[in-house]
């Protein structure tokens, strides 16, 4: 997916695994916050939260007519929005950034471009850009404020693709019109920096053309003229500064870093009343303790309906995670990745000096857990948000042999267990040293 900067990468290794680092202008630091970040809040709203239909889907799927889409422009009303209210929900989440869609593939600007009158300024009764007072909420609360935007855009009469399987017109073609296309959409991520200055750029729908066809070089060019910290996510068409797979968790840790996972809070990306299948705060803070030991960032979507509520469920999932991530701060924040399941079967993250070796434990665990080869010595290990503090044993040390030996820990009291994971906090005698042999006296 992000070949283009692979090739163009150096490669150097950074706790235990390779660092991507693209070789622009770009301030070589422009990414530390974002990988300290940890997790954003993903919003997905525009008029399909109306009728809580598939967002632009529905009618480029034939669910549902292009025309019957379009009506919900006269239900978008927006009237009990509340943007600071948003952002103070978002800030409780512990979240550092929040990404909103700016317009999706219906092509339905959320702000007021002057491109064309395809806007929620121009066409719902809401009659006005949603997008400014929402970034400025975020900033006056100290949260990075990403735009989502959509390269396609199913509605423009200059883009090739429509509805599923048919299209307007072949670009080789028509290069002409394929032209106009390129200058609108980039005439409105202009606008969008120049109005906006995103911290962050979350493309998407980049999959129908390819880097050239997109002027993807270009398109980045662009956004880092008018702001070198910008981040761009791994979906233009290669240019991004980091990896997004997509709800499917992956198996073995990517190995490209940073990287982001984006994950629904039930199985829609916008407001969908009939959709009951919500994650459980337990499910979502196992899943987020789970990407940040592997060096992942969390994206995490609600959709709200066309008048600006959010759904209760998905406030209570943001405040069930708010709770654990303030509990569990320095666990979470500024942390890097933990151990792989060699050495412990769990999540982990790792202070930035190494020092602090933080588990986390799934709810009313038992059974011990089990360190394998850590050569550090332990100083401490306690119960975080507790005083508890946690005994420990080295079990099979051989004194003549370079193998470690296995720490086992304590069991956890079960009154200082939390109610999803309870994190310990192992304090190392300095910067963690594994042994990662295959136990014999030469290895
Ligand atoms: C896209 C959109 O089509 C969708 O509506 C939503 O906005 C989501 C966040 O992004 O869907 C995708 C994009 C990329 C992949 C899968 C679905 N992918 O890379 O596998």
């Amino acid at each position: 997916m992000l070949r283009p900067i692979i090739s163009a990468m150096l490669f150097f290794l950074a706790g235990g695994f390779a660092k991507a680092q693209i070789v622009t202008s770009d301030p070589s630091d422009k990414m530390q916050w974002f990988e300290d970040a940890k997790l954003g809040i993903f919003i997905h709203w525009g008029i399909y939260s109306v009728d809580g239909v598939d967002e632009s889907w529905s009618f480029h799927n034939r669910k549902m007519s292009y025309a019957d889409y379009m009506k919900q422009l006269n239900g978008f009303t927006a009237k009990n929005y509340n943007p600071e209210a948003w952002a103070q929900l978002i800030k409780s989440s512990g979240a550092r950034y929040a990404v909103i869609t700016t317009k999706h593939h219906d092509g339905i600007a959320l702000w007021d471009t002057k491109t064309n009158n395809m806007s929620t300024a121009k066409l719902t009764p809401a009659r006005r850009d949603v997008i400014t007072p929402f970034f400025a909420a975020l900033r006056r609360e100290g949260i990075k404020a990403g735009a989502y935007f959509s390269l396609l855009d199913w509605s423009h009469q200059d883009y090739p693709g429509f509805l599923k399987d048919s299209s307007r017109y072949q670009i080789k073609n028509d290069s002409a019109r394929w032209k106009r296309y390129l200058t609108f959409y980039q005439t409105q991520i202009k606008e969008l920096s120049q109005q906006f200055n995103p911290d962050l750029f979350w493309f998407d729908g980049d999959w129908e053309h390819s880097a050239a066809e997109w002027q993807a070089k270009k398109a980045r060019e662009m956004i880092l003229a008018h702001n070198p910290n910008a981040i761009i996510n791994g979906r233009l068409a290669g240019y991004g500064d980091y990896a997004t797979p997509e709800q499917n968790f992956p198996i073995t840790r990517p190995t490209l870093q940073p990287w982001e996972l984006c994950m629904t809070s039930n199985n829609n990306w916008g407001y969908h009343p009939d959709d009951s299948a919500y994650k459980t705060p337990y499910e979502l803070i196992t899943i987020f303790a789970d990407v940040i030991s592997n060096g992942g960032n969390l994206l995490f979507d609600i959709g709200p309906r066309e008048d600006g509520w959010i759904p209760t469920q998905q406030v209570h999932l943001l405040n069930e995670l708010g709770k654990w991530t303030q509990k569990h701060e320095s666990a979470i924040f500024g942390t890097k990745a933990g151990l792989s399941p060699g050495h412990f079967y769990g999540p982990s993250t790792l202070s930035k000096d190494s020092n602090t070796l933080f588990l986390f434990v799934p709810a009313h665990n038992t059974g011990k857990l089990v360190i394998k080869g850590l050569y550090n010595t332990i100083k401490s290990i306690s119960v975080i948000g507790t005083d508890q503090l946690l005994t420990h044993k080295i079990v099979g040390k051989i004194s003549w042999s370079p193998v470690p030996g296995l720490v086992y820990i304590d069991d956890i009291p079960e009154k200082v267990t939390d109610e999803y994971m309870t994190v310990l906090e192992v304090k190392l005698d300095g910067a963690i040293k594994l042994y990662q042999g295959k136990g014999g006296l030469t290895e």
